[in-house]
Formats: structure tokens, C-alpha cells, sequence
């Protein structure tokens, strides 16, 4: 329940060390919610690692801690931190001489920038790391996206039911609420859209914007602002008006009303996150408008009070018929608006043009749209990467991501940059969570660390997956370095494992109908042909893999000509992206000299023992695990191997039943 914030007893050495840096905790900034904040967790962390809680004043004194905002620091020591750098939210940790005393100093511009510090001076003193340090978010809005309904159940959930108690709310505010607020202002996250953008129209109703203000409350504190996704055509379903076509003025008059009366309620709201025109949700589409018109209607009745709207660019016909690709249909619609959405509109476009496969390609969109803020949407949850019940640590998956190179820009940008890209304009990164009403939050103890990653990736869209899992580990199970360099070690081959035993070398969307856990190759009959997996693998007697290429759907020119010329080519694509791009014949030599077929076969089997040897791996961990969390992540290791297991043979069985290919010599048949 603790999640990262564990706060375990440092050993003797280290518990020395630290007590000489916070021997008092010293306020120098004003009292206020968010100081007070900081105040109280320091309290709580130092306790838990010292042992006990030091005193609290305003006198300072030799070995103090001190939290002061610029304005609280004479000019000399305010001069010497370089605090511009720090902007609203950043933070200087620093060892300095104040008052004539030495002391620890977490300085800021503001009362978030002291929370935010304190939350990192207590993560570096919790992992071993050095205490002094500076930073500052490159991203503006931190934001989970919480996929969760009124009734309480989560899509594409795997931690239990919603966290959010409607029924309850707002007279009775769990505690657990603080203790969210607390984790993800631990990470920076500072936005958290409340329910699932399968939305409701109800959602708007007073009954839940006074639910909304009750949590706003409980998270104003910890500098994160609430949003809500609203369903387009909710006037038109409350019976408010008689349509909701974004141009009318009685739907745009009712739209402004409804912004007017939710920052009564909640005067920090942060705005809409809208799914339109897509898998069935209403849009402005329905009323021969454009994503603009709708978009742009909303941004209107939320710019006086300073909100922002997070438009989806996930979108795919319905019938699958409106172009031959899935994969290409958000390029094809958005581009063509670029630098016409209003000021305070974002477009959050979705990690892979297919839907959060364990590995695509990063977005065509991004670098294309120079005009336009562009939101990361990463998802957490795992829903195509075994649920909570596999181990898959996502970090290296979004450092891929964030790192690609665009081809766009001279120089050249990366996915991070383009993030960033727009001076003076909105920036943001999205993560759909992984939480819910479970004792451990997120369906596993590793699943933390993906919730983890995720904020510590929206504060530094350049932070490195390693260090990030070894933090966690650090936190979350021992300081120890053999141990955090097992776990690490662990959580670092474990998404590359899934890709091996579920869709290695590009192939993807081949999971179960439905539900998207385990294999299902073979379906070929639902009422769409592009939820259907046959549409996507290809296999045929000739070969396997999706031809986006010239002479296929020509996918690859929604990327810039450089990439898209390198893409062109089987032998200048990477393989680990091969059969996303080509459709080749089984005997197509790879780089390691082995046919297609072999080389598939051996990314499987390379599967099936990486999840293995983390079975391994963690049973080794046993005398240095808390047998409960030890004993709950061996069961879900177990059960992993025997899901790479079926999947491996499963594929494999299915490629040969269409091929008519025999396993390849020196490869045994599945036992
Ligand atoms: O493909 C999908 C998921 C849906 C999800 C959708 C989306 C919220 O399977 O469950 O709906 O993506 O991202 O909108």
C-alpha cells in the first residue's frame, strides 16, 4: 500500500549521515496548505527512516533542513542557487551556509516547488542518491488519464474496482484519496482526469461535478487539478438542447454555462479530455463539422477561466472501409488542422497509430504538426502486455518512444523534443493509470513501477528507463545493490520479453478478441476487419507481415522522406519493426544470417526463457523479500512463463497451419 514511499529504516551508517543533514526541520516560507504538505511528509519520511521524527520551528540553526521560497532567502544565498532555472514547479537542493549556519536548503519560486523538492529530497536520501541537487519539469501537464465509469468499473483495468467512490462522495472522502495525491505529487504528476473518455453525460450532471470537488479538494493541496471527459453530445442527451453540433449557438451557449458552473465548483479545474469519432463515441463529425470546430467550441468555454482541452487524435472509421489502414487514419484526419485548434487546445495523439501494442513504431503525427501542441498519451494499465499478471516494466518502452528520432527539423527532432516544442504554448504527456481500489494499487507490485515511471517520465521526457527502475527498486524493495541490481536487472529484460513471446520483430494485435490477453492469431470473423488480427499479421503461404509500403497502404510516407525512404527498405527498416512495415516471404535472410522463419522462431523461444529466468531470477531474491510481496510476484511469474509458454506455441502452431512450413532443423516441437 505504501507504494514507493516506504520510507524503511536506513541502515546505521546511512542513517547517520542523513540525521546530520535534518537534525531540525526548519519552515522559512509562509504557512500554507501545500508547505504544510511538504512539512508533513518530510516529518513522516524522516520518522521513518531516522527512526524518529525530528523537531519542526522557524529558528535556524546548524544541521537545519530549511524550506524557503526565493523570497524567504537574503539576496546573497538566493543569488548563489540559480533558482531561475527552477521556473513555478522546479526546486534547488542545496548545502549552504544560511544565517551564519550550515544547512540544508530546499529552495523554490513557489509553495509546489518546496512540495515537489521535498518529495525529491526524500527520494534521493530513501535510494542512496546525492542529496543535493536542482530541477524542473519540461512538460507542463502531468496528467493521468483514469479510465473509469460511474459504476465503478475500470476499461481496461486489472487493480480492482475505480478508486473513486461515487456512491460515497462527496460527504465521505476516503483517506486512501490523500494517499494518492501524495504518490503521484511525489512524481510531479499534476493533472488527473477522473473518468473514462468513454464518457458519460451524467458525468456533468451537479451531482458529480460536486463529487469532482470534493477529490479537487483533497488534491488542490498536492498541485494537481481535476478534469473530466465529456461526451460530446452530452447537451443533447440531458435534453438541453436539440443538438450538439459545435456550431450551434445554443450548444455553444450551454457549453459555456456548464464551464461557468463547474469552476464555481472547482475554481483549479483543468479542462476537457475528449474521445470523438471514434469506436462509436459522438463527435462533431456527426454534424459534418470538423475536430476543430469541436475542439475550438470547447476551448472557447473554457479559456476565460484558463482551462484546457486535450482532444484525442485516436480515431478510426467505423467499418474500418474509410481508408485501407488503420494505422493511418489519425495522420490523415489531424494534419490537415495543423495550427488551427485555439490556444488552449492540445491534441493528445496515442502511442501507436494501432492501439498501445507492446511495441510500434512512435507516432507518424509527431513532428508533423509544428503548429500544434501535441500530447503524449502513453497507456500504464497493460492491456496488451499481460494485465497485472505478467511482468512488463514499461519504462524502456516509453524511453523508445520519447527518443525516436522524427526526422523532422534540422536538427533533427526527437519524439521528446517535439513534446516540448511550442515556446510559451501548452505542453503535456498523458498516462491512462493503473489504479484502482487494490490493497497494492496497481493489480501487482511491479505494476508500481510502471505508474512510477510514467511520472518521473512526464517531469523529464529524457530521464533514462535503468535509473528510473533502480530508484524505484531502491524505494520500493531494498537499498541493497545486489538486490535493486536483481530486481533492475529483472525489470528491464521484462518488456522486451513480452514483445518476444507475444509479437516479436513488428507483428502486433494478434491478442485475444475482446479482452486482449493471450493468443489469437487466428480470428478472422468479427464485425470489423480491423479488430480482426488476421488483418494485421498477414500470414499467408507467401509470407507474414503488414506491407505498408508503396505498394501496400503507403503508410510509410505519413513519416518524414528521410525516414520514410530508410522505411521503404526491408534491409535499412529495423528488424525490430520489420513485419509492421513489410510483408516478407518466409525465406527472407535476416541480419543474423537465419531465414524469417527461424528468426521468428527464435524470438519466441528467447521469450519463453527470458520469462523463465525471471521466475528464476526472483525465487533467488527470497531471503531478501518480505515473504508476502515475495510470495504474490513468484505466483504471477509462474503463470507468466506458462502464458509465454502458450503463446509460443500457439502463434507458432497457427504460422504453420497457414504456411504448410515444418519447424526448421535443431528446433524440438513444443513438449
Ligand atoms: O482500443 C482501445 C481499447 C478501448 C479504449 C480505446 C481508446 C477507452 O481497447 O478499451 O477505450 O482504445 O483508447 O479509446
Amino acid at each position: 500500500y505504501a507504494l514507493w514511499l516506504r520510507y524503511a529504516p536506513l541502515p546505521g551508517a546511512a542513517r547517520a549521515q542523513l540525521q546530520a543533514q535534518a537534525r531540525t526541520v526548519v519552515r522559512l516560507a509562509p504557512a500554507s496548505p501545500t508547505t504544510d504538505a511538504a512539512m508533513a511528509e518530510l516529518q513522516r519520511g524522516l520518522a521513518g527512516m531516522l527512526g524518529k521524527a525530528p523537531a519542526t520551528g522557524n529558528t535556524v540553526a546548524d544541521g537545519a533542513l530549511v524550506l524557503a521560497r526565493a523570497a524567504d532567502l537574503p539576496d546573497t544565498v538566493r543569488s548563489s542557487l540559480a533558482l531561475a532555472d527552477a521556473g513555478t514547479e522546479g526546486y534547488v537542493l542545496r548545502r549552504t551556509r544560511l544565517q551564519g549556519k550550515n544547512v540544508f536548503l530546499i529552495a523554490a519560486n513557489s509553495d509546489i516547488g518546496l512540495l515537489y523538492g521535498s518529495f525529491a529530497w526524500l527520494r534521493a536520501a530513501a535510494s542512496g542518491a546525492p542529496l543535493e541537487s536542482a530541477s524542473a519539469p519540461a512538460l507542463k501537464l502531468r496528467v493521468l488519464n483514469h479510465w473509469d465509469n460511474p459504476d465503478r468499473t475500470v476499461e481496461r483495468g486489472y487493480a480492482g474496482q475505480s478508486i473513486w467512490d461515487w456512491w460515497a462522495l462527496p460527504d465521505i472522502v476516503d483517506a486512501r484519496y490523500l494517499d494518492y495525491a501524495r504518490a503521484n505529487a511525489s512524481l510531479g504528476i499534476n493533472g488527473t482526469v477522473l473518468n473514462n473518455v468513454n464518457a458519460k453525460a451524467e458525468m456533468l450532471s451537479p451531482a458529480f461535478i460536486a463529487k469532482a470537488a470534493a477529490l479537487a479538494g483533497v488534491f488542490r493541496p498536492y498541485g494537481i487539478r481535476v478534469y473530466l471527459s465529456v461526451r460530446f453530445s452530452t447537451p443533447l442527451e440531458l435534453k438541453e438542447t436539440a443538438t450538439a453540433d459545435p456550431l450551434d449557438p445554443q450548444v455553444r451557449a450551454w457549453w459555456q454555462r456548464e464551464a461557468d458552473e463547474i469552476y464555481r465548483a472547482i475554481p483549479d479545474f483543468g479542462g476537457f479530455l475528449v474521445k470523438a469519432n471514434s469506436e462509436g463515441q459522438p463527435g462533431p463529425q456527426d454534424y459534418h463539422r470538423t475536430h476543430v470546430d469541436g475542439a475550438n467550441m470547447l476551448a472557447a468555454a473554457l479559456a476565460p477561466h484558463n482551462g484546457a482541452v486535450m482532444w484525442r487524435a485516436f480515431v478510426y472509421a467505423p467499418g474500418g472501409t474509410k481508408t485501407d489502414d488503420r494505422a493511418k487514419q489519425a495522420y490523415d484526419e489531424f494534419k490537415p488542422f495543423d495550427g488551427r485548434f485555439a490556444p488552449n487546445v492540445l491534441v493528445q495523439v496515442k502511442n501507436g497509430a494501432i492501439d498501445f501494442q507492446p511495441r510500434e513504431p512512435f507516432h507518424p503525427l509527431f513532428g508533423a504538426m509544428p503548429r500544434t501542441p501535441l500530447m503524449m498519451e502513453f497507456q500504464i494499465t497493460k492491456e496488451y502486455l499481460g494485465f497485472s499478471t505478467d511482468m512488463a516494466y514499461l519504462g524502456p518502452l516509453f524511453q523508445e518512444t520519447l527518443a525516436a528520432n522524427t526526422h523532422h527539423g534540422s536538427p533533427p527532432l526527437s519524439v521528446a523534443d517535439v513534446l516540448q516544442q511550442a515556446p510559451g504554448k501548452l505542453t503535456g504527456m498523458a498516462g491512462v493509470a493503473n489504479i484502482g481500489s487494490d490493497r497494492n494499487w496497481s493489480g501487482s507490485h511491479f505494476d508500481q513501477a510502471n505508474w512510477y515511471a510514467f511520472g518521473r517520465l512526464a517531469w523529464n521526457p529524457r530521464g533514462d528507463a535503468r535509473a528510473i527502475a533502480d530508484e524505484w527498486a531502491a524505494q520500493t524493495f531494498s537499498r541493497d545493490t545486489a538486490v535493486r541490481g536483481a530486481v533492475t536487472g529483472m525489470m528491464m529484460v521484462s518488456r522486451e520479453a513480452v514483445v518476444n513471446y507475444m509479437t516479436p520483430l513488428g507483428l502486433h494485435h494478434m491478442m485475444g478478441t475482446g479482452h486482449h490477453h493471450g493468443p489469437a492469431p487466428w480470428v478472422d470473423n468479427l464485425e470489423r476487419p480491423d479488430w480482426n488480427p488476421v488483418y494485421y499479421h498477414r500470414t499467408a503461404r507467401d509470407g507474414i507481415g503488414f506491407d505498408r509500403t508503396a505498394t501496400g497502404s503507403n503508410a510509410i510516407a505519413q513519416y518524414a522522406p528521410a525516414l520514410a525512404a530508410q522505411l521503404a527498405d526491408p534491409r535499412t527498416t529495423p528488424e525490430q519493426v520489420l513485419l509492421w512495415f513489410h510483408h516478407l516471404p518466409w525465406d527472407y535472410r535476416m541480419a543474423s544470417g537465419r531465414t524469417l522463419w527461424q528468426e521468428l522462431i527464435s524470438h519466441y523461444d528467447r521469450g519463453v526463457r527470458q520469462a523463465r529466468d525471471m521466475q528464476a531470477q526472483w525465487a533467488a531474491l527470497a531471503p531478501a523479500i518480505d515473504a508476502r510481496r515475495h510470495a504474490e510476484t513468484a505466483a504471477r511469474l509462474q503463470r507468466q512463463a506458462a502464458n509465454a509458454q502458450l503463446w509460443r506455441d500457439a502463434c507458432i502452431a497457427y504460422f504453420q497451419s497457414v504456411s504448410g512450413l515444418p519447424l526448421p532443423a535443431g528446433v524440438a516441437p513444443p513438449a
